[in-house]
């Protein structure tokens, strides 16, 4: 289980407040199948991913990393109940979507990256240990529930 304590908490959610979160989600999405590009497999319905420009430009990848994004941050809201808030859609990923929870970790990754890039100097090292461990229960929690 993440344990975030009571100023990581606080981090996390004063620093979310800076971004744009549409942003992240697209440009998160992205990087993750620019960067690993088997991810592309479970999105081969979204059209032109033949290349880093494409994939980046990809209306469909953008709208998606925005719904992927929103459900995240419904999580930085139940930080001590991650668990809970993801159960169905772990199910949903493990029984129809057949996503490979490494996955989550990997979208995780390119989300710290993203908000390294964001942030900048805001993004200190006590910032992303805070982050890392928020993106690290949001991966445990949407894996929980395979079978
Ligand atoms: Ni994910 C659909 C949330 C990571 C592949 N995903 C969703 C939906 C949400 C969601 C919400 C929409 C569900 C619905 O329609 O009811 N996904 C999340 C979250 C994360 C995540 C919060 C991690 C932070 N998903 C991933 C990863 C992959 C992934 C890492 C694959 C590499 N998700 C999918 C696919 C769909 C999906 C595929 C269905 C897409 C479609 O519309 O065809």
């Amino acid at each position: 289980m993440v344990h975030l304590t009571d100023a990581e908490k606080a981090a996390v959610k004063s620093l979310w407040g800076k971004v744009n979160a549409d942003a992240v989600g697209a440009q998160a999405l992205g990087r993750l199948l620019v960067v690993y590009p088997w991810t592309q497999r479970f999105f081969d319905h979204f059209g032109d991913l033949s290349s880093a420009s494409a994939v980046m430009s990809n209306a469909k990848v953008q709208a998606h990393g925005k719904k992927v994004i929103h459900s995240f941050a419904e999580g930085l809201k139940h930080l001590d109940n991650l668990k809970g808030t993801f159960a169905s859609l772990s199910e949903l990923h493990c029984d129809k979507l057949h996503v490979d929870p490494e996955n989550f970790r990997l979208l995780g990754n390119m989300i710290v990256i993203v908000l390294s890039h964001d942030l900048g100097k805001d993004f200190t090292p006590s910032a992303q240990a805070a982050f890392q461990k928020v993106v690290s229960g949001v991966a445990t929690a949407l894996g929980h529930k395979y079978h």
